[in-house]
């Protein structure tokens, strides 16, 4: 698509580039550049003309479309079949729906605000337009419904790597589904499953990310926080969502190859933010303290009890939280 393209072209260059410049560099009219500047600026991107000089793109421009992610995705197996949706009530309920017509696995959607978001447990995610990334991936694995609850955290360690790769920060996990970036939450994943007698039929995992969010609400302010406030600029979502799922790809192919985390466990471990720290386990049978190990081969927390003996806590319904605090 050219107005990709012409994104593409115009944020690798710093300066004005002439309109001459561009049509020799993709081999197109002028018209054609023309056309492609004015819907960039229809769908919000402020490009200055300067007559001698040519064009700018005055800010780093974070226009989600389906163009831009697709551009960014090509060469990844998944999202090839894409959908993108400016607003929709949550992707994981348009990725159930997909899922339940027939669609493949790998099929991915995207959307610029949720008016829905899911967290896990009837909870609430706070999704906004023009600031995150909500996305939900289709995946049709033949592991054992008893391996799904584990693709939440190879998921974790893709948005890990990928806000490392696309923002430089520091991202680690707190197990079992969130991402954290100076002790605080920028990320959310909820793994939803069909399954049909004792087989996976389907698995959804929906992905959050604050990135240029600039504020939260009250009640979440205090423990959320987004990428651009933690970087002081802004990043490029489709850049990232593409990144997200270069890094899935690459995890999931090795937890598939065992079917369990015994190939990512000591590099789940070194990004683990409660690794060897104090934590209070949220259970909803009863709440309790210890210290956290990291995750065994099954994906469970070891934690070690005031007692001296170590339980292994399962996803799901647990949370955890530091003694102090969030983390
Ligand atoms: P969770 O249950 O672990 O976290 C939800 C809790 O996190 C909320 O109760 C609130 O306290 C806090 N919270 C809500 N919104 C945000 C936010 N934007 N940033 C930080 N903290 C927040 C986590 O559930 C799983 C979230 C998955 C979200 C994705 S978005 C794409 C996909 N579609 C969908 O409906 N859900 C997933």
């Amino acid at each position: 698509m050219l107005k990709s393209e012409v994104l593409k072209l115009l944020k690798t260059s710093k300066d004005f580039m002439s309109g001459q410049m561009i049509c020799d560099t993709l081999g197109v009219s002028r018209t054609a550049v023309w056309k492609a500047i004015k819907q960039l600026r229809s769908e919000g991107c402020t490009i200055e003309a300067v007559s001698n000089k040519g064009y700018c793109l005055k800010e780093p421009a974070d226009i989600l479309s389906a163009d831009e992610i697709k551009g960014a995705l090509e060469g990844s197996r998944i999202g090839k079949e894409l959908y993108y949706y400016p607003k929709t009530d949550s992707t994981n309920i348009r990725i159930k729906e997909l899922a339940d017509g027939g669609a493949l696995g790998g099929t991915l959607a995207v959307a610029d605000m949720q008016t829905f978001g899911k967290g896990r447990r009837g909870r609430q995610w706070f999704s906004p337009p023009g600031t995150g990334i909500w996305m939900s991936v289709l995946l049709r694995p033949r592991f054992e419904p008893g391996s799904a609850s584990m693709l939440t955290l190879v998921a974790a360690m893709a948005v890990a790597g990928a806000i490392k790769e696309v923002s430089g920060l520091d991202a680690l996990i707190k197990w079992p589904n969130d991402i954290v970036v100076n002790k605080k939450k920028v990320c959310g994943i909820l793994t939803e499953m069909s399954i049909e007698s004792d087989y996976i039929n389907y698995i959804i995992c929906g992905i959050g990310i604050n990135v240029n969010h600039d504020s939260f609400p009250e009640d979440i302010k205090n423990t959320a926080t987004s990428l651009a406030i933690e970087k002081g600029e802004k990043i490029c979502r489709a850049e990232l969502i593409a990144s997200v799922w270069k890094h899935f790809e690459n995890y999931y192919d090795r937890f598939l190859q065992t079917e369990d985390m015994s190939q990512l466990m000591d590099e789940y471990n070194s990004l683990l933010v409660n690794k060897d720290s104090e934590v209070r386990v949220l259970d909803p049978k009863g709440e309790w303290s210890g210290r956290a190990y990291g995750i065994n081969a099954e994906g469970s927390l070891l934690v070690e009890k005031e007692d001296g003996s170590l339980a292994k806590v399962y996803s799901g319904e647990v949370s955890v939280r530091g003694i102090y605090g969030y983390v």
